[in-house]
């Protein structure tokens, strides 16, 4: 099944003893790295016209015509008021904490990227990081609850890998506590939650349009909301604070997005759909390839809610296959398949936060559990149905000769990636 027609050559099909895997001196199976989040891209001729009007009309940034064009698109496909977009996702989780007035103390998951963090403790706020259901790898709604205080302002949530949280149970939680509920969409855009797009709960929905998502514009992001006031506060404060010539009325920052990130913008929301199912076609020979593997668990979508399918992120049951996450990490870089770990070790154990929360691991069960399982291949519309079968093919491989492959590394002394 040829799902795109960029080619690149297999070098080496298959293997027959462990000594040909690239670990232990064999060749490589592709000849050159497999990244997870190769970007998507649009029609390039679509992006080469918009960026010549925005050439031809001398206007590059400040709230050009491109970005006033995304902006309407992008509402109008996530069916939500307002879409101010930004120059990336952490500018405007930022915009949206200043524009709310979120102060104090903020729940938030450590199993997330650590922009969400650094934003919070560079606004002067403490994050507090909560478990992740095991099941959802999304926040966990019970200890959410318990870690409220009467300084807790906000919980910033994210929808892990495109998989919705439990939004009801949020919404009523900060409903009833009196606080904010600030969604961070960054892997979520094009899905849905309860049959409705998401982009429109919370107080509002950040996203991130960064290179690597499923819907980017190379840097870029925005903050969606169906309540007007805030999103008036918003553009104004991306903006310095302006509301008009001379006339300042906030604290406000730089954080607006180029008509260049916009060309790109509308460029790829037109192939929007033919990009997701491109992922779909290769998220089903994922699922179709790794089944029944021991111990190797591809992440499942809700069938009847819509995803993008950006991430093809495998849950490993050592106990199972018989090797950690690390050590198949391991081989299959030594293959090129340029798998990672997101989000190891959890934003609690990396600096600043290990040093100012020692604690805070210890009640993080969940997040300490799965974030030492959690693998993420190589995905996105750019993947080929055979790149992915060699990559099933390796995986296979490696955990029918579990046991050997863990000898020959106890021999060389390497158990894993180490740190
Ligand atoms: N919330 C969540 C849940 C997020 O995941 C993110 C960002 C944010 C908030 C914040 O949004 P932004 O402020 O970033 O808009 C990357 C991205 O830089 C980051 O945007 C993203 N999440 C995060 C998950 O991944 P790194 O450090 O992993 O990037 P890097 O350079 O290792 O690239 C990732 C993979 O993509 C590699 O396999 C290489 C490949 N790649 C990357 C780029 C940039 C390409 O093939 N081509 C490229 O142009 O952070």
């Amino acid at each position: 099944m040829p799902m795109t027609t960029r080619s690149r050559k297999i070098a080496n099909a298959g293997k027959k003893t462990i000594e040909d895997l690239a670990i232990f001196g064999g060749v490589p199976t592709f000849p050159v790295g497999l990244h997870v989040n190769r970007p998507n891209v649009g029609d390039r001729a679509a992006f080469l016209s918009h960026f010549n009007e925005a050439w031809d009309r001398r206007w590059f940034t400040n709230d050009g015509p491109l970005v006033r064009e995304l902006e309407r698109q992008i509402a109008a496909f996530l069916h939500v008021k307002h879409c101010v977009a930004t120059c990336n996702g952490t500018a405007a989780l930022a915009l949206v904490v200043r524009a709310l007035n979120v102060t104090a103390e903020v729940i938030l998951p450590s199993f997330t990227f650590v922009s969400t963090a650094h934003t919070l403790l560079g606004s002067g706020i403490k994050p507090v990081f909560c478990d992740i259901d095991r099941k959802s790898w999304n926040i966990d709604c019970d200890h959410c609850e318990q870690l409220v205080t009467e300084r807790t302002t906000a919980i910033v949530g994210t929808h892990l890998w495109g998989r919705p949280c439990d939004i009801r149970r949020l919404e009523e939680i900060a409903k009833r506590k009196k606080i904010h509920l600030i969604l961070d969409a960054a892997h979520a855009f094009g899905c849905s939650y309860e049959g409705q797009m998401i982009g429109r709960f919370g107080n509002a929905e950040v996203f991130s349009f960064h290179a690597t998502k499923v819907f980017h514009t190379f840097e870029g992001g925005a903050v969606t909301t169906d309540d007007d006031d805030l999103a008036g506060r918003i553009k104004a404060m991306r903006n310095f604070g302006f509301t008009g010539f001379d006339k300042v009325e906030m604290l406000g920052t730089n954080a607006k997005m180029s008509e260049m990130c916009a060309a790109m913008g509308l460029a790829n929301l037109q192939s929007i759909d033919h990009l997701i199912e491109q992922n779909r076609l290769g998220f089903r020979v994922y699922e179709r390839d790794l089944e029944g593997t021991p111990g190797l668990f591809l992440r499942r979508r809700e069938d009847e809610e819509k995803t993008n399918y950006q991430y093809i992120c495998v849950d490993v049951e050592e106990k199972s296959v018989g090797l950690t996450r690390d050590e198949i990490l391991k081989a299959l870089h030594a293959e090129r398949v340029l798998a990672r770990r997101y989000f190891y070790p959890g934003t609690h154990a990396m600096e600043p936060y290990r040093s100012l929360y020692p604690e805070a691991g210890r009640k993080l069960p969940g997040t300490t559990e799965i974030i030492n399982r959690t693998l993420l291949l190589p995905g996105g519309a750019e993947m080929s149905a055979s790149e992915i079968h060699k990559i099933c093919d390796l995986l296979r491989f490696i955990g029918a000769n579990a046991a050997e492959i863990r000898a020959a590394l106890a021999a060389r002394n390497e158990d894993g990636l180490g740190d």
